[in-house]
């Protein structure tokens, strides 16, 4: 009886299991929404975002702009950006980057960046892998991961093997950087492969492990290594010093201009502080994260330092735009942005004139909280938040403050 019950019971997870095979549905995303939140709310402000085109064919370009903030809250707990790498996240080799720069100088390598700052790039991208790809800009930092900007979906159509990236050396030669030196690669792996196969079979043709253990206990470990194994160690060893040698030769003799891979950080000065960015200063004196309802109430003064009256007209943190529900005017910016739509509740005296202070209770609430994730702040052993507010003067301007502080989870 107690075996049926087993067997049956065997049965059942053998067939769950293999039933789990049939079903394997299309990945929507890749993984941005599990980045905890303090890293997306706290690390880097994307704003401005612009993808050129959301149709690429394969072989043409497609170039993203855009500018990022550095928080001043940046979390104690990762490294500073002082190695930063900029790039491009993406499902796979759906494009390859062509070109990348930041504040104008070519970012081929990496870059010490400062918190507080303002710095805007160019990512241009070519076409790779037909599909459909959620394409972001990304800012790598040194052992702090992947940073990533909003996204966008990119249809790329063609052909994979119509595929080429043609780039010119400095030696004035043109090369197909998609298949450049690929047979040489396959060629030393497989010339490699031979000896250290021939090493590794030499000893396991043999009894290994519990035999060899037990004649070491025996005080028989002379045994174990025999006259010809030595003999075959020392020709495994000239025959390596040989082979190194001789690759390194073959490598000057088809290659005689040679650099090494460049590695420097590269210095690059941020945008200057405008007026616009400096003018206005807001201070957080509560905030709260209502889980129910999914808002997130904040208390803060607001000091209007500019010449001009403004209005509070948007909260963005994580690449989620939540904008004022009084001011109708405002629009989508591109394609790639998730936008909570009215999500932003201004309570008190709208307008903030010049030179004064004034308190403001805000709320910006939306299921994007849930959806991005984000909600999942107040897990974190330091929940705090971070942000921008973006101010709309009468000027015309557009006045930024970042903000940031701790966050406290009200649960009815
Ligand atoms: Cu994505």
């Amino acid at each position: 009886m107690k075996n049926k019950i087993i067997s049956l019971l065997g049965g059942v997870a053998v067939m769950v299991t293999s039933l789990t095979a049939l079903y394997a549905p299309q990945a929507g995303a890749h993984g941005e929404r599990s980045q905890e939140p303090f890293l997306r709310m706290r690390t880097v402000h994307w704003y401005d975002t612009n993808f050129s085109t959301n149709r690429v064919a394969v072989n043409s370009e497609m170039t993203m702009t855009g500018k990022f903030l550095l928080a001043e809250a940046w979390p104690e707990v990762i490294m500073k950006p002082d190695v930063a790498f900029l790039h491009v996240a993406e499902p796979g080799p759906a494009v390859a980057k062509v070109e990348s720069w930041l504040n104008g100088v070519p970012a081929a390598k990496s870059f010490k960046l400062e918190l507080g700052k303002t710095y805007e790039y160019k990512i241009i991208v070519r076409g790779r892998k037909p599909g459909e790809a959620h394409i972001h800009p990304m800012l790598n930092v040194q052992s702090a991961g992947g940073l990533v900007g909003p996204g966008q979906w990119t249809l790329i159509e063609g052909n994979y093997e119509d595929f080429t990236y043609p780039v010119t050396t400095l030696t004035g030669e043109t090369i197909d950087l998609n298949t450049y030196g690929f047979a040489n690669v396959v060629k030393w792996h497989i010339i490699w492969a031979i000896p250290a196969l021939f090493w590794l079979l030499w000893w396991i043709r043999r009894p290994v492990f519990i035999p060899r253990f037990l004649m070491v206990q025996n005080g028989e470990e002379d045994a174990l290594i025999t006259g010809t194994d030595k003999k075959v160690a020392i020709a495994m060893f000239i025959g390596t010093m040989v082979l190194v040698t001789m690759s390194s030769n073959s490598a000057k003799e088809a290659y005689p201009i040679q650099i090494p891979l460049q590695s420097a950080i590269i210095p690059v000065e941020a945008l200057p502080v405008t007026p616009q960015n400096s003018a206005v200063k807001a201070k957080i004196l509560k905030a709260n994260y209502r889980i129910p309802g999914r808002s997130m109430t904040m208390t803060l003064d607001v000091t209007n330092g500019s010449a001009t009256p403004i209005k509070l007209a948007e909260f963005n943190s994580a690449n989620v735009r939540f904008t004022n529900s009084l001011i109708p005017t405002l629009a989508k910016t591109d394609s790639a942005e998730l936008w909570a739509k009215g999500g932003l509740h201004v309570q008190g005296e709208p307008t903030i004139y010049p030179g004064e202070t004034a308190r403001l209770e805000i709320e910006a609430s939306d299921a994007l909280w849930e959806t991005e994730r984000l909600s999942s702040l107040i897990g974190d052993p330091d929940s705090a938040f971070g942000g921008v507010l973006y101010f709309h003067g009468a000027d015309g301007k557009t006045y930024m403050e970042e903000i940031s502080g701790p966050i406290i989870p009200t649960f009815q």
